[in-house]
């Protein structure tokens, strides 16, 4: 009932006037019928709007750079590397004579010690033989020393003393003069086309002998 009276007046006032007015001031000044309300004071914002484009980068700032800062902290270490290539193959080592293998043997601190291998051969052979064990070709120094190398020979043996040098003269190979002699009965003889080795027999005693003959190796490590 009220908007079927209403529609008629409002529709009376429209055009009448032309106004700047906000629209109720207006339509008061078109029509005496209309009454305006009380202003009312706004209500309460809305919610701030959704954020706009990011916008460009800046240009660097003017302002005087700060100096370095000290060295930052030591990192973790890296990871374990690849192996290395193997490293050239190092020299023959010497023969060991621990303290182990002496005993074993039976070997006494501060006595020579002979030992044999059963092999024969040239007196050049038995050298080197011996070498290969950093050691020497057998030379008893006194009737203890002969027997000790008696005692290890269980044939006739080169011993470490020849007169290659001095026809007649008889010395070590590892140099100096004879310090003790046990000769067979008429030896030296420098027999033949000559003797110039010497050989153990199993009775003890000495013999020239063509150094080129076999006879057994006995080698000596000294004291
Ligand atoms: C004696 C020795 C020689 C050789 C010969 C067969 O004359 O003196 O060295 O052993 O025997
Ligand atoms: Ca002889």
């Amino acid at each position: 009932m009220l908007l079927f009276l209403s529609l008629p007046v409002l529709l009376l006032c429209v055009g009448a006037v032309s106004c700047s007015e906000n629209a109720c001031e207006c339509a008061q000044k078109a029509c005496s019928v209309v009454t305006c309300g009380i202003p009312v004071t706004n209500g309460t914002p809305g919610r701030d709007g959704r954020d706009g484009p990011k916008g460009e980068k800046g240009e660097p700032g003017q302002g005087l750079r700060g100096l370095q800062g000290p060295p930052g902290k030591q990192g973790p270490p890296g990871n374990t590397g690849l192996p290395g290539i193997p490293g050239p193959r190092g020299q023959k080592g010497d023969h060991g004579d621990s303290s182990v293998q002496s005993f074993s043997l039976g070997r006494k601190s501060g006595k020579k010690f002979y030992v044999t291998n059963g092999e024969k051969a040239p007196f050049s052979k038995v050298k080197a033989l011996c070498a290969e064990l950093q050691a020497t070709v057998a030379a008893p120094k006194n009737e203890e020393e002969n027997k000790a190398i008696q005692d290890v020979a269980k044939d006739t043996a080169f011993l470490g003393i020849t007169d290659e040098v001095t026809e007649g003269q008889f010395v070590y190979v590892t140099g100096g003069r004879l310090a003790y002699s046990n000769w067979k009965k008429d030896e030296p003889n420098n027999h033949g086309s000559g003797e110039d080795c010497v050989v153990l027999l199993i009775d003890g005693l000495w013999n020239d002998i063509s150094c080129t003959s076999s006879f057994l190796a006995v080698c000596e490590f000294s004291a």
